[in-house]
């Protein structure tokens, strides 16, 4: 058994899976920087890495693998990469020429620390850093695989993605006509792709066909959407403690929202209807889908 095998236990015990996964996460992010000069730019770069957080798109990235057959060490250097390109993307949405906020993950921000300069700088380092570690350290996944990876990984966080949503979510500022389409596209692009990408990364290098990546990609569009959704309320009913930034943002900015758009009750059934979906997409794909499954309630469940 490799230091990364896990005993599930049965009935399926999410919590458990959570924080064990959580745990090999941390490990192999920790492992993956160490600092060096100069140091300021590291420190930096593991600032914002190792301060916590879900570890949602490694985890679902290392169960999408296993799904298809496949194992947590070949997948480990694709999820540190992605929490990697996650954690620039936070970074620089805190930036005052974005979001412009104090707390992240229950800390002050990247630039609240070490200045705008440098937080803008981490930022890049991390996202180039996530596509040399993803080509430098996979091991066990044939080259064409791999080649696959990376380029859908650039195309999910480039303009066709979490980019592109960016700035259209930059763009509607302070407006009061955003409509339902904008707004889909808005986190289809910001937070669907990388979920999205988590996911089919992890189906990708354990070998997944065609009509298996087709069953993954619509698993993830409907979760990375109720997602979003669930985001949206938690920004509305949680408390700044709970959320580890600061709550309300979304009204006091007056920002469109699933909630301002549906009220509070049709957001939460929107959300279970689309994570029903995601979950009748797993059928096909046998009784290994259990900790994809549970990840799609925990979606709506979560609290934070
Ligand atoms: C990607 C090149 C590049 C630049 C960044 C700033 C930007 C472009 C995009 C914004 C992306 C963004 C911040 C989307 C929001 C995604 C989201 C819902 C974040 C919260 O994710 P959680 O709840 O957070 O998984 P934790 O802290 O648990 O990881």
């Amino acid at each position: 058994m490799t230091k990364a095998s896990i005993q599930l236990k049965h009935p399926f015990d999410l919590t458990e899976y959570l924080s064990r996964r959580q745990l090999l996460v941390e490990q192999a992010l920790e492992e993956s920087i160490s600092t060096a000069y100069p140091e300021k730019l590291y420190e930096a770069m593991r600032y914002s890495l190792l301060a916590g957080g879900k570890r949602l798109r490694p985890i679902l990235c290392l169960a999408t693998c296993e799904l298809l057959g496949g194992t947590v060490d070949m997948a480990m250097p694709t999820a540190c990469a992605l929490e990697m390109i996650h954690t620039m993307s936070l970074i620089h949405d805190d930036l005052p020429a974005m979001d412009n906020d104090d707390y992240r993950r229950g800390k002050p921000t990247n630039h609240k620390v070490y200045g705008e300069a440098v937080a803008i700088l981490a930022g890049d380092a991390l996202l180039a850093y996530a596509f040399e570690y993803v080509a430098e350290h996979t091991r066990g996944v044939a080259a064409e695989r791999l080649l696959q990876v990376v380029a859908r990984l650039g195309k999910a966080v480039a303009a066709e993605g979490l980019v592109g949503g960016q700035v259209v979510d930059l763009d509607c500022e302070g407006r009061t006509d955003v409509t339902l389409e904008t707004l889909n596209f808005i986190h289809t692009h910001k937070t669907g792709a990388l979920l999205e990408i988590a996911v089919v990364s992890g189906g990708i290098l354990a070998g997944a066909g065609p009509a298996e990546v087709e069953h993954l990609t619509r698993y993830a569009q409907n979760i990375g959407l109720a997602f979003q959704i669930v985001d949206d309320i938690l920004d509305v009913t949680a408390t700044a403690e709970e959320l580890g930034k600061t709550a309300g943002k979304d009204l006091t900015a007056h920002k469109a929202t699933y909630p301002s758009l549906w009220g509070l009750e049709e957001s939460r059934s929107q959300a279970k209807r689309l994570i029903q979906s995601a979950k009748a997409e797993l059928e096909p794909l046998g009784p290994g889908a259990t900790p994809l499954l549970a990840l799609a309630d925990y979606i709506v469940s979560r609290t934070h």
